[in-house]
């Protein structure tokens, strides 16, 4: 049971209780118990086991009742809560709530009026027009329940960062053409660059705000208009929820960091503002009637006595404590990096040559690459025997020569993603480890090996002394696979041990690590790799983007990544 699993509980709990149409303030304290959990570094069965409900009461958001059934998840693996309302509602409801333009009440109403049950049975009548006929419903209810089955099935509620962010950019390319925008920029969880995002948020300063909506909503791409107004505009722009809002100059940075959120950090500065008899929101910084601020973003970190804190911490998870003592890390930029220690070539599954990847790297200004080809166990991947570890060795040097030869500086390291296998062993015996400059070990098949063994199989390719680093850690790929269970304390204390690198991969559906992760991994002193696992070379200028900015929602600095170092450095902090 890992704390994501408690988590969905909790959420499910709410969702039921919802559409049951319960007490709102009990919904909400399951879903602020289910978002502190979601990322909460330490495993929440161990502190239940350790310290039962008084030390989990202890935990933000946590009160008696949860932390009662924290202690009943950790020791049954289930709660009776939990079942018992399960069973009350028809499985497919709970799934309609995920259905944006359509709220709780209205799928109760729906339920009990038409037995509807599932998103096919609604799909159906909406389509047959039987909801027009209930009260308070309509026609255009109707309409809008068809438009958001759509969007559900295409999305699913969230899209990656990778696709809403050039979404947002060439939005704000567009509207940066009109005279009428003097200034705009993202906002959301889109500029704190979480790895999901729900809608895209966007903020102009315009005198003109009619042109602005006008141009908005007639972008090339919209689909739907949901609401047009002076302030606010909503579109669906190729199935992705976009809101616009225009603000004068005078309110720029006080919306700018309203909008941005987190919703949470924003709370914990209001009351900041509150404690020194300020009022902050999106309109600006006031004492009493008399406006003080709001013009610039740093004027609402200012007002309340604390340095400015980087979009991507906004999520009150002690970035404001920090802000207040002036503990704000400097945090990792993309500049900082050297080098890529995991991309894929032609000798696996990679598209390109190592010399075309090299050609790459050397554009982005990297000192260094490590092809990390496939071991054999990954035969989907083209794995590489040891017969053509060998024969790569030779081009590998071949190219080296090449680059000494013009003088250019920069190295092609010899590598390999070796598989761990399910018996714990490598896929490549000790002497191939030990030939190749960096060995990136990782866990590519029996997902489903419960969490002691997971835990160990990976500890023990940690152990070995020719393993340098240990890629996408949990194996997750959003949208499509669950991380495997693992125990995240333990491989990092491994880590520590051994002296074994932990890998971030940067590709946008994966960020493994995770941000909370890397957080965890800083507080270990463990070292992080920000690897891009590139199979082709225009990949490894593309994501890695998304790899830095998970890096600095984990509040890691340049120190904390070893790729970051030139590339003799880089290889004294490798274990083999
Ligand atoms: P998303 O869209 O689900 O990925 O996440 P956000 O953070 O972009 O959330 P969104 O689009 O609902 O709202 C944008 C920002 O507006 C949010 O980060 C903080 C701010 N905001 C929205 N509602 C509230 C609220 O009720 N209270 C406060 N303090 N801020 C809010
Ligand atoms: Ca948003
Ligand atoms: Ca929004």
């Amino acid at each position: 049971m890992i704390n994501l699993d408690m988590a969905r509980i909790f959420d499910e709990i709410a969702d039921i209780l919802e559409v049951k149409g319960e007490n709102p303030f009990r919904i909400r304290a399951y879903r602020r118990a289910a978002r502190t959990i979601e990322t909460l570094v330490q495993d929440l069965k161990v502190i239940a086991e350790r310290g039962g409900v008084s030390e989990l009461k202890k935990i933000p958001g946590v009160g008696e009742g949860i932390a009662k059934k924290i202690v009943e998840i950790a020791k049954t693996g289930d709660c009776k809560k939990h079942r018992e309302l399960m069973q009350e509602v028809p499985p497919g409801l709970l799934e309609l709530l995920a259905i944006p333009r359509i709220g709780p009440k209205t799928i109760a109403k729906l339920y009990e009026e038409l037995e509807i049950k599932s998103v096919e049975e609604l799909e159906e009548a909406a389509k047959a027009h039987k909801l027009e006929a209930l009260p308070g419903l309509g026609a255009k209810v109707e309409e809008n329940i068809l438009k958001g089955i759509e969007q559900y099935r295409r999305y699913k509620g969230r899209a990656l960062l990778s696709k809403a962010l050039p979404y947002a950019e060439s939005i704000v390319t567009e509207l940066k053409k009109l005279d009428a925008v003097d200034k705009i920029t993202i906002a959301g969880s889109l500029r704190r660059m979480r790895e999901t995002i729900g809608d895209i948020d966007i903020l102009v300063v315009s005198k003109r705000p009619k042109e602005v909506m006008d141009a908005f909503t007639s972008l090339d791409g919209v689909e739907d208009i949901v609401a047009k107004g002076d302030t606010k505009s909503s579109i669906v722009l190729k199935g992705m929820d976009v809101d616009l809002r225009v603000v004068d100059a005078a309110s720029f940075g006080a919306a700018a960091h309203y909008f941005t959120g987190s919703k949470h950090h924003n709370i914990r500065i209001r009351e900041l503002g509150v404690k020194r008899g300020l009022k902050i929101n999106e309109y600006g910084i006031f004492r009493g009637d008399e406006k003080i601020g709001g013009e610039d973003e740093e004027d609402v970190f200012k007002s309340v006595g604390v340095a400015y804190i980087p979009p991507e911490l906004r999520e009150d998870r002690g970035e404001v404590e920090a802000a207040k003592e002036n503990r704000i890390p400097k945090l990792l930029e993309l500049s900082d990096l050297k080098g890529d220690l995991h991309v894929h070539t032609k000798w696996s599954d990679g598209k390109n040559s190592i010399e075309e990847m090299a050609e790459t790297a050397i554009a982005l200004g990297y000192e260094y690459i490590a092809v990390a080809d496939h071991s054999p166990a990954v035969g989907i991947a083209g794995g590489m025997n040891e017969d053509k570890v060998k024969k790569r060795e030779k081009e590998i040097e071949k190219v080296n020569e090449k680059f000494e030869k013009e003088g250019t500086k920069f190295r092609v390291l010899s590598a390999a993603e070796v598989d761990i296998k399910s018996d714990f062993s490598m896929d490549f015996p000790d002497e191939i480890l030990k030939s190749l400059d960096v060995v990136v070990g990782a866990v590519h098949t029996k997902f489903s090996q419960d969490r002691g063994t997971m835990t160990e199989r990976i500890i023990t390719a940690m152990e070995n002394e020719n393993v340098d680093i240990i890629a996408h850690p949990t194996g997750r790929v959003l949208g499509k696979r669950d991380p495997y269970e693992v125990d995240m304390e333990r491989l990092m204390e491994a880590a520590k041990d051994t002296g074994t690198v932990m890998e971030l991969n940067s590709f946008p559906d994966r960020l493994d690590l995770n941000d909370v992760h890397c957080r965890l991994a800083k507080d270990y002193g463990i070292l992080i790799a920000i690897s891009t696992d590139a199979h082709d070379a225009t990949q490894m200028g593309a994501v890695i983007k998304y790899g830095v900015a998970t890096a600095r929602r984990g509040w890691l600095e340049a120190k904390d990544v070893v790729n970051t170092r030139g590339l003799e450095e880089m290889m004294r902090m490798m274990k083999g």
